[in-house]
């Protein structure tokens, strides 16, 4: 297609749509950088700022095909860049609308130059995710897979990015789907013997009964789906572990140790640490939030009281627990305490301090009902901290549930509605055993309203503002 030509405005895009404009990778000097453009202006605006290499005719473009060209500014004819243009016509393309892609060299200069550019010719400034809200409008995905979009840009990890893209290829819409399709054939059955009263009664009864059932089954998906967000969590924003014990047994050495940097303060005054800190890191592949907390102990005043409470706060959270003890000195009512209270839960015991003379002996933990022998830590000696990682990656992967077959739901909007969906059946069994279909359709169609606005189909704009603005700007 020639760059120029008259008539290529895609058949059915609306010419007064904006042509939006955007950096798509991150505003730093970089080997490249790439521009996108979608809209109804994108072919004109191209044809005034590209050019063959070398010569001052214009440009040729081959739909979703690579093109070396030299980007200029009309205003004076200047070289801004030898680029590669891609240009994909719409509707086949990401927005639906044209689209162009335009990789730069990844100067600052250039890439403001160029920006400045095309917005001087009529392209505006994209908003954050204004792309991935085009493709929704043009059908090109629904709303759960554009949030799979932004959750593959921001995963942290290999689980993360994995589920991610389960959602982008559509797994969780087309469970979303079925359990949408359940739904109305629910309401369809228990219709039929409405519409045409005078030839039932035996069929009422089968159909409510096909009712019961298709409800029970749909319940069970829902409830599935709603209790994955605890793994989410975990797969999403990472394992949490505190470091939990008695003040000035070296948790926070600890923690230092295990992220390689000096985090968090260290000092020989018991107290020294009050606010939790959080650091990410990965642990056997996998996203985990290690905590330092402020030591455990009897309070001695307000502050004391707040920080042990924020610690405890932790531990009632936590996935893993990593419990310090200091072997140097005699273990107290305090560390006993804590041990009972975790039973139970998933802990790793660390001994530290093994460079000072030991006050007691690991076996003596086995009357506290420590099993797992604990780990030898000198955070002084830097020996022990490779064994307290193996031991914490064996933690993760035991406590790692396996691949659920209901599917893993990790955005908390989709989630709301969800609980929204099951609170809205929550009358429908009683509501068709007492005989009263009207009403348990009238819930039926609630829930069902849940499940498309999940999917974007019935979100109003300030929904999609809102899940929006959290997108990357030229996604
Ligand atoms: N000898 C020895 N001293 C250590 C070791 N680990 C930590 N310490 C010292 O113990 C003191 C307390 O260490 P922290 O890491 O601040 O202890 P904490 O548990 O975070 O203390 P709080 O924040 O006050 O609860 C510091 O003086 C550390 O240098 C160790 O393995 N051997
Ligand atoms: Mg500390």
């Amino acid at each position: 297609m020639e760059l120029g030509d008259e008539n290529t405005a895609t058949p059915g895009s609306d010419p007064e749509r904006a042509t939006i404009v955007a950096l798509a990778t991150g505003p730093v000097q970089a080997a490249l950088a790439t521009i996108r453009m979608s809209g109804p202006r994108v072919h004109e605006i191209l044809a005034r700022v590209l050019r063959r290499p070398g010569s001052a005719l214009s440009l040729s473009l081959e739909a979703r095909r690579a093109t070396v060209a030299h980007f200029m500014d009309p205003a004076d004819g200047e070289t801004i860049d030898e680029i590669v243009v891609t240009f994909f016509p719409g509707p086949r393309s990401y927005t639906g609308e044209d689209l162009a892609e335009l990789s730069l060299h990844g100067g600052p200069w250039l890439v403001a130059e160029a920006n400045r550019v095309l917005t001087t010719l009529g392209a505006t400034q994209a908003r954050p995710g204004e792309f991935t809200r085009r493709a929704l409008l043009a059908g090109k995905l629904d709303l759960a897979r554009a949030e799979a979009v932004q959750a593959l840009v921001t995963a942290q990890s290999g689980a993360a990015a994995k589920l991610a893209a389960r959602h982008l290829a559509g797994e969780l819409s087309e469970r979303y789907q079925r359990i949408r399709h359940g739904l109305v054939s629910i309401a369809a059955c228990l219709e039929g013997p409405l519409e045409f009263p005078e030839d039932t009664s035996g069929e009422e009864n089968e159909s409510a009964i096909a009712a019961l059932k298709g409800l029970s089954e749909v319940r069970q998906c829902l409830e599935g789906l709603v209790r994955s967000q605890a793994q989410a969590r975990r797969i999403v924003s990472g394992i949490s572990i505190p470091i939990v014990g008695r003040p000035n047994v070296g948790k926070s050495s600890i923690f230092n140790g295990l992220l390689g940097s000096s985090r968090a303060i260290v000092s020989p005054h018991p107290g020294t640490t009050r606010d939790s800190i959080e650091a990410s890191m990965l642990v056997g592949g996998r996203l985990v939030r290690l905590i330092d907390t402020a030591g455990l102990g009897v309070a001695i005043d307000d502050l004391d009281a707040e920080a042990m409470s924020r610690a405890e706060g932790h531990i009632e959270d936590a996935d893993i627990v990593v419990l310090v003890l200091d072997l140097s000195a005699d273990l107290q009512e305090s560390d006993r305490e804590l041990l009972s209270r975790l039973a139970g839960r998933q802990v790793v015991v660390v001994l530290n301090k093994t460079d000072l003379e030991p006050r007691f002996i690991s076996t003596d933990l086995v009357e506290l009902g420590i099993a797992a022998p604990p780990v030898l830590v000198s955070v002084k000696d830097g020996s022990g901290l490779p064994a307290l990682i193996d031991r914490l990656t064996i933690a993760v992967e035991t406590g790692a549930p396996g691949d659920d077959p209901l599917g893993v739901v990790s955005s908390a909007r989709q989630q709301g509605l969800l609980v929204r969906a099951l609170g809205d059946l929550g009358r429908v069994a009683h509501n068709i055993e007492g005989d009263r279909a009207e009403l348990a359709i009238e819930d039926l169609r609630l829930a069902e309203l849940s499940l498309r606005e999940i999917l974007g189909e019935a979100s109003p704009d300030e929904v999609l503002d809102e899940v929006f603005q959290t997108f990357c700007i030229g996604k």
